[in-house]
């Protein structure tokens, strides 16, 4: 093996071909056990992760020994959620090795692609949230900071969809029944987390008083680490999972005192808690096993990052803060903030100031939404059974708040005090997670522009008359490595010729791009490859749904969670309103259009499921209808995922993103199908807003009411009935889905729709934007039939967009709030 330089300054062991295909023999000789004779795909997948692995390996000892002897200040990421998708071709690309995985395969008789194949999604998250999490720790290493992940190892991910004559089922994702490959035991960093139990007032021989709490369970967290590998060889990070099982200590004491059969039961509620992800995006839980999740993964990190800071520092907690910082994504692992507190004041026996002071320099809080129904509040009484406290410590750092800083700038004014304060005194009294959040920490953060705005404006406005600073925006990023280079193969390669190879870690490159959006040589490619991804995808498509689509349609997407917030039935209403005029107008002209979705509601959310029903009941009628002539198509996509991501964003000609305005923090989904030359057909919301700014009026089609028009009307006093009077073809719509079309003999099946845009009052303004929402898709329809004018317009979204890459995302938290410095890794 010979030694190289990568790109990022730091040395690379490269290997060859030759190299390789002994090493996947080797591995599947040693390692699983098998020959090439008799070896099946997994087993050949599985040795080729395992060579993989030997280059990750190699990465990751060297990262870990660079990080520990500079002493680097590091980043900790919270999160609940990871939502990686696959490694296998990921590590191989950030390697650089994926040409020469492809090789050693082929002429081992095996197609890379089938391989791929093996691998199941690693699905510990549900949508945006938790792929930011992914496209940051990638970043992260490959922009060598010094960062690691926590979180939980979900037993089961996101559940699996599938759709039973239209209604979408579940079914429980098992993603490492059979193992994972990529993750590694580490026994020696095992931790132990109480609940539970009481809390008991002692006082010293000094006569000083002290807390001790008396847990009523033990339990044991097992941290994997999972290797996050930097592209080009730069830093391999850790994510950090944690799983729980039975303490040791605390079955054995169950055992003598109850006996077996309660002994097992505890065994099986102990393990439990990493069992599943919670299957709800953007909205609270607030169930008891929920936050028992959030401290367990939060005691067992904190407790792994104190005990990493005390080899080197021993009891002296003075650099702990420059050593040390935690960011919370979103309010989930808030918890974080009295546990800190906890071991400080309790365990450390740290003055409480001296310890507030601390954490207040440790945390930095994101905000990812301001729908009231995600933002986390937890019942008192659930705290005070589970983490009792914790709950004193709340309520310690809740008076001080109240009586040092609320009353300081509004002397005697209880209705301040009412609205700020962390515990929500209403019948039922809360704890307030966001309000805990912004005051532990330094810095708080919104996820777009816009969105940091009203974070200031309309949900914290007090918090920032108290602490103007503490409040800052980054945008949102995505990862250019998977989400171009890794699945777009064909634009990256016809890149890679114009502009040159730089563009994967220095997005700002595509802009060289745009000086080809005129040059027709470089049209015709560019649309010729969006003509090879779309029929690719159309044989994903048949294959998956038994559906032809023509890849001369428009591919028209809309990938994301099912939330009456993004409006997937406002898409609804528009293909409805296009079958109609077909229908009344046999010669109507239209480029012909595929409708393609994809989406997972959450189990519990009916009106969502509701609209999944009705999407592909309305898709069944049109695909089947014979008037259409293949003007129109809808396919709902089953199981949308990563991996259906990573196929269905190469083909896209028009991206939707509709929510209503100010309801969609930032969504990143709009920001990988602009990179790959989609059209957005978007509402100003969320980071639309940038990506309008960046790629300029002509080459985006924006609809519908702005975040003020919303407010206005709203407080006006928004009447969807209006709409549905006023314009006959809504109404039309409306009614049609009340009838038995779409479901022979079953009238009524689809009506939920209605009822909620009328007797329910359209609570996300569908109606309201409809007309400028069908406007926009007829200008699209204008644009496509030339085609020259469309590529230009795609070549420039994806010219424009190299804003959006998670490294000048994390670059930004670098400088407004983590402060950290690169850390080139030492190899020898
Ligand atoms: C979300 C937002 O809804 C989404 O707009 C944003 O892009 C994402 C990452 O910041 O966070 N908030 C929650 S909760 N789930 C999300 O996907």
């Amino acid at each position: 093996m010979k030694k190289q330089t990568s790109t990022a300054g730091t040395d690379v062991v490269q290997i060859n071909t030759e190299q390789l295909k002994e090493q996947i023999i080797r591995h599947l000789h040693s390692t699983l056990g098998t020959d090439v004779n008799k070896a099946s795909p997994q087993a050949w997948w599985r040795a080729t992760c395992a060579a993989v692995n030997e280059q990750v390996f190699d990465g990751l000892r060297n990262t870990q020994r660079t990080h520990y002897e500079q002493n680097t200040r590091a980043l900790h990421y919270f999160s609940l959620e990871y939502l990686m998708g696959r490694l296998f071709s990921n590590n191989l690309h950030n390697l650089g090795l994926y040409k020469q995985a492809k090789q050693a395969l082929s002429e081992l008789g095996m197609d890379i692609a089938d391989l791929e194949d093996q691998e199941e999604d690693m699905a510990l998250g549900n949508g945006g949230l938790g792929r930011l999490a992914a496209c940051f720790i990638d970043s992260l290493a490959t922009l060598n900071y010094p960062a690691i992940g926590y979180g939980i190892r979900y037993e089961h991910g996101l559940f699996e969809q599938s759709f039973q004559d239209g209604r979408q089922i579940e079914r429980p994702d098992s993603w490492r029944e059979y193992g994972n490959p990529w993750e590694i035991c580490r026994p020696e960093s095992v931790q132990e987390i109480s609940v539970y139990g009481y809390v008991e007032t002692v006082y010293d021989l000094q006569g000083k008083m002290k807390k001790v709490w008396h847990p009523g369970r033990i339990i044991k967290g097992i941290p994997w680490d999972i290797p996050v590998v930097g592209y080009n060889g730069s830093s391999v990070n850790v994510l950090r999972l944690w799983e729980s099982r039975a303490s040791d200590f605390f079955n054995w004491d169950v055992f003598n005192s109850g006996g077996y059969v309660d002994a097992s039961r505890e065994n099986i509620e102990a393990e439990t808690i990493s069992k599943v992800l919670y299957p709800n995006d953007e909205t609270d839980a607030g169930k008891e096993l929920r936050l028992i999740q959030q401290y367990f993964f939060v005691s067992c990190s904190l407790k792994d990052i104190i005990r990493r800071y005390k080899r080197s520092h021993g009891d002296d907690w003075s650099d702990f803060a420059k050593q040390v910082v935690i960011q919370l994504n979103d309010t989930h692992p808030a918890v974080s903030i009295p546990e800190l507190m906890r071991i400080l004041v309790d365990r450390a026996e740290m003055q409480w100031d001296q310890a507030w002071n601390l954490c207040q320099q440790v945390f930095a809080y994101t905000n990812h939404t301001l729908l009231p129904e995600a933002l986390e509040k937890w019942p008192v009484r659930l705290f005070e059974k589970v983490l009792p406290r914790h709950l004193e410590i709340i309520y310690e750092i809740n008076r001080r708040f109240l009586v040092e800083q609320v009353d300081v700038l509004w002397p005697g004014d209880n209705d301040k005090k009412r609205k700020l304060s962390i515990i929500e005194e209403s019948h039922e009294p809360m704890v307030r997670m966001g309000h805990l959040s912004v005051v532990g920490s330094f810095r708080v953060n919104g996820v777009a522009e816009i969105h940091s705005q009203l974070v200031k404006s309309d949900l914290f406005p007090e918090m920032v008359a108290l602490w103007p600073d503490k409040f800052t925006n980054v945008t949102n990023g995505v990862t250019p490595r998977r989400w171009l280079k890794a699945c777009n193969p064909r634009l990256s390669h016809l890149l890679d010729q114009q502009i040159g190879s730089g563009w994967p870690t220095d997005l700002k490159q595509l802009s060289k791009f745009a000086a080809f959006a005129d040059d027709s040589k470089i049209q015709d490619a560019f649309m010729a490859i969006k003509q090879q991804n779309k029929a690719d995808l159309a044989t994903v498509v048949k294959k998956l749904t038994h559906i032809d689509i023509d890849p001369h349609a428009i591919f028209d997407i809309q990938i994301k969670r099912l939330h009456e917030y993004k409006r997937q039935h406002l898409n609804l209403l528009h293909i409805l309103a296009l079958y109609r005029r077909i229908l009344q107008e046999p010669d109507y002209d239209m480029v012909p259009r595929v409708f393609l979705f994809g989406a997972k509601a959450a189990p519990g959310y009916k009106l969502a499921k509701e609209i999944i029903y009705a999407i592909n009941k309305v898709a069944e009628k049109i695909n089947h209808d014979k008037r259409v002539k293949n003007r129109l198509k809808v396919v709902f996509m089953p199981n949308y995922r990563v991996t259906l991501a990573e196929k269905m964003i190469p083909a896209a000609d028009v991206s939707e993103q509709i929510s209503t305005a100010g309801k969609e923090a930032s969504g990143t989904g709009n920001m990988k199908l602009a990179l790959n030359g989609a059209i957005t057909v978007g509402t100003m919301d969320g980071a639309n807003i940038e990506i309008a700014e960046e790629v300029g009026a002509d080459n985006i089609a924006i609809f519908g009411l702005t975040v003020d028009e919303v407010k206005t009307l709203d407080s006006k006093g928004y009447n969807s009935m209006d709409y549905y009077y006023a314009n006959p073809e809504i109404k039309a719509i409306l009614d049609w889905l009340e009838t038995d079309y779409f479901t022979p003999g079953k009238p009524g099946e689809l009506s939920a729709i209605k009822r909620s845009l009328l007797e329910g009052g359209d609570p996300y303004l569908v109606l309201a934007d409809f007309d400028s929402y069908v406007k926009a898709h007829q200008k699209v329809d204008g644009w496509y039939r030339d085609k020259a004018l469309w590529a230009k317009k795609a070549i420039l979204n994806t010219a424009s967009v190299g804003k959006f890459t998670s490294d000048r995302s994390i670059e930004d938290y670098v400088s407004r709030v983590w402060h950290l410095k690169k850390c080139g890794i030492n190899r020898n």
